[in-house]
């Protein structure tokens, strides 16, 4: 559990056991006796073992990590020790700020460094959790030192030639990578495992989707912002009752709204005067990942004031009829879905901690024929950012592909 892992600092591990005790009655796989029956985190292993992606091979590895002490990069280290993963090395990065700061792995105390030119040789392996126009300059000077980089920005994630990668979903595409893999972004993230077996049968042509992205998707920064206005806006709930945003006007540095009791729609900037980019995101990597370029996607992505869990609100329709006794079977059986049926739904509490893509609400679209509607919520810093990578780590281990495609002996 999350509890018992040093050095993160954001654990309930006693609400996380309730909230996964409360979850595992429903699983379907369980309700079915197909299950593995046990915790959630077990019947998660044992889904890791059926998918053909086992751990990573014994092959020892040398890892770096850059953007360390983020919140991503904190779980990032939790999955690597959780998961145990063949680390021979350890070299952690971050900001000048954290330079020599103390970090637990294992049984080490390891010593956050400072990017600088030589720093990655002797690498396998580069996780990159830093903003997107930093990770254009480090991820090719990593490559060039010999490493393999699994980056988490929104740099490489479109560029023609590097894999996009969900691991459940996409896994072939890392056999050709050139030395970049990109990470999706997190509100794609929870929905592609749920949604990449449905286009397999039904063939997926239009989404509606309405995102609910907790605060941890802007890192720290979004984290602070929420306990500091909701710190100052409790002392005087009765002015939350009626007051416009400019009576209460708290202190904002992240979002263009107060985001303590309000929700805000919009996830990062406007790309077109109608558009922001977290909605680009979710169209275009959803149609990268899918090898679907025809695939239409309505998104309206909004921030809410919850600290992990993103959710997704999808209604979906396809190419062929989906009756949802059959969608719910698929969902059952896919590879990183938690399925959750009849009146058990998944909420981001029920979720942070957890590995899945957590389904509920699976209903049949009234207003369309052979359409259905669903909910999802997963941990955007865990299957959002760093679990995937660390999954698409153990892939490129076991396969064989760590190395470059051309420069494999
Ligand atoms: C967000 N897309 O939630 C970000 C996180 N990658 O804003």
């Amino acid at each position: 559990m999350r509890a018992d892992s040093p050095p993160h600092d954001q654990d309930d591990g006693s609400d996380d056991e309730l909230a996964l005790a409360r979850a595992t009655g429903v699983l379907a796989g369980t309700l079915e006796g197909e299950g593995p029956g046990g915790s959630p985190a077990e019947h998660e292993k044992e889904r890791d073992r059926d998918s053909g992606h086992p751990a990573a091979e014994s092959a020892e590895i040398s890892v770096g990590i850059v953007g360390a002490t983020g919140l991503v990069g904190q779980e990032m280290l939790r999955i690597l020790e959780e998961r145990n993963f063949p680390v021979s090395e350890l070299r952690l990065f971050a900001s000048e700020r954290s330079k020599g700061k103390p970090v637990r792995f294992r049984d080490e105390t390891l010593v956050v460094g400072v990017v600088e030119e030589g720093c990655f040789e002797g690498l396998d392996l580069v996780l990159m959790e830093v903003e997107s126009d930093v990770s254009r300059e480090l991820a090719p000077a990593a490559v060039a030192e010999g490493a393999t980089v699994i980056d988490n920005s929104s740099a490489w994630r479109m560029e023609r030639g590097v894999p996009l990668v969900v691991a459940e979903v996409n896994p072939e595409e890392l056999a050709r990578h050139k030395g970049i893999v990109a990470n999706p972004n997190c509100t794609t993230m929870a929905l592609m495992p749920v949604l990449a077996p449905l286009h397999r049968r039904f063939g997926a042509r239009r989404l509606v989707v309405t995102t609910l992205q907790s605060v941890s998707g802007s890192g720290q920064a979004g984290i602070a912002e929420l306990e500091r206005q909701a710190n100052e806006l409790m002392i005087r709930p009765s002015t939350l009752r009626r007051a416009g945003t400019s009576e209460i006007s708290p202190k904002r540095d992240v979002y263009p709204k107060p985001i303590a009791f309000n929700v805000v729609p919009q996830c990062d900037a406007f790309v077109d005067p109608v558009t922001t980019k977290e909605e680009k995101k979710l169209l275009e990597e959803s149609r990268k990942i899918l090898s679907h370029p025809g695939l239409k996607v309505m998104a309206t992505c909004v921030r809410v004031p919850v600290f992990v869990g993103h959710c997704l609100s999808v209604v979906a329709e396809f190419d062929q009829p989906a009756h949802v006794e059959e969608v719910l079977d698929i969902l059952a059986e896919a590879p990183g879905v938690e399925l959750l049926v009849g009146e058990e739904y998944p909420t981001p509490l029920d979720v942070a901690g957890t590995d899945g893509s957590w389904v509920g609400r699976v209903r049949p679209d009234p207003t369309n024929d052979g359409g259905v509607a669903f909910w999802v919520a997963s941990d955007n810093l865990r299957k959002g950012a760093a679990l995937n990578c660390v999954q698409v780590a153990e892939i490129l281990s076991s396969q064989g592909w760590l190395r470059p495609a051309g420069q494999r002996t």
